[in-house]
């Protein structure tokens, strides 16, 4: 049976674009009271919209790096009460940059990834979770990646920023354990996004040829799945959800169309 989400409060990071928008839009069909947070202004502008039209039974959005501590904190600290006691958080804002070896990489590429992926996840664990382990009740819901389960060519450091979400998620779940809180990973592999377009900062072309004849997971794929580890029975934790398309067995093996 899947539990209902009507008014409840699920909160998405990064859910102006992408997978956090369609994660967004999912919640908002099931009724729930869905808040955004993204770095750009013109995202929240075209989403909250649609999450009205889609059902949410309310909406909040507001602008936020995940990379800055005191604004996460300030942030969250500076919502109305009715907005902090959040029933579902989707930690989703992430990025990856470039796709170069390593050691020939640009130092600001690593601090983005590792500033977004990494400690922009754990600022916003960090203020959301007490509050749900004092009401004894919360889901956590982190976007991992197959990139965090194996390493690829100049992925080296993206995929070091999934394999620490996978142990943050692993780590998160131990500390909350006695509580009713839940703590999930989603770990999708190749989705078609902007998520190569922002690799390759807006080179299009490049960004196209990752999915070109790929078949590759919508962020609907994604969002849908998300909604069912959140609706499950309480006393049911989805720990891990690894999901790639059909075409791809993993992160070497792809079958495109000809
Ligand atoms: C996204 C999956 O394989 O494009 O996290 O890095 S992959």
């Amino acid at each position: 049976m899947a539990i209902s989400m009507k008014d409840k409060v699920v909160f998405v990071t990064g859910g102006g674009a992408g997978i956090g928008a369609a994660t967004a839009l999912e919640f908002a069909k099931l009724g729930a009271k869905v808040m955004v947070c993204a770095r750009r202004e013109a995202t929240l502008q075209e989403i909250v919209p649609k999450l009205r039209e889609a059902g949410a039974s309310d909406v909040h959005a507001f602008v936020l790096d995940v990379r800055d501590p005191e604004a996460v904190a300030n942030a969250f600290a500076g919502l109305p009460e009715s907005w902090q006691a959040v029933d579902v958080l989707v930690n989703n804002a992430g990025l990856s940059r470039g796709l170069t070896k390593m050691y020939e990489d640009d130092i600001q590429n690593w601090e983005e990834m590792i500033d977004t992926n990494v400690k922009g996840l754990l600022y916003v664990t960090r203020a959301v979770v007490p509050g749900m382990v004092k009401r004894n009740n919360g889901h956590v819901i982190n976007l991992g990646s197959t990139a965090g389960h194996m390493t690829y060519p100049g992925g080296g450091v993206y995929c070091a920023s999934k394999a620490a979400e996978k142990a943050i998620t692993e780590g998160l779940r131990i500390d909350v354990n006695g509580t009713a809180v839940r703590v999930a990973s989603i770990d999708p592999g190749m989705v078609e996004t902007d998520f190569s377009l922002v690799r390759f900062r807006g080179d299009a072309e490049k960004a196209a040829k990752v999915y070109a004849n790929a078949s590759p997971l919508t962020p609907e794929d994604v969002a849908e799945t998300i909604a069912w580890v959140a609706t499950r029975e309480p006393n049911v934790m989805i720990q891990t959800v690894v999901m790639t398309a059909v075409s791809q067995a993993n992160a070497f093996v792809l079958a495109r169309k000809s």
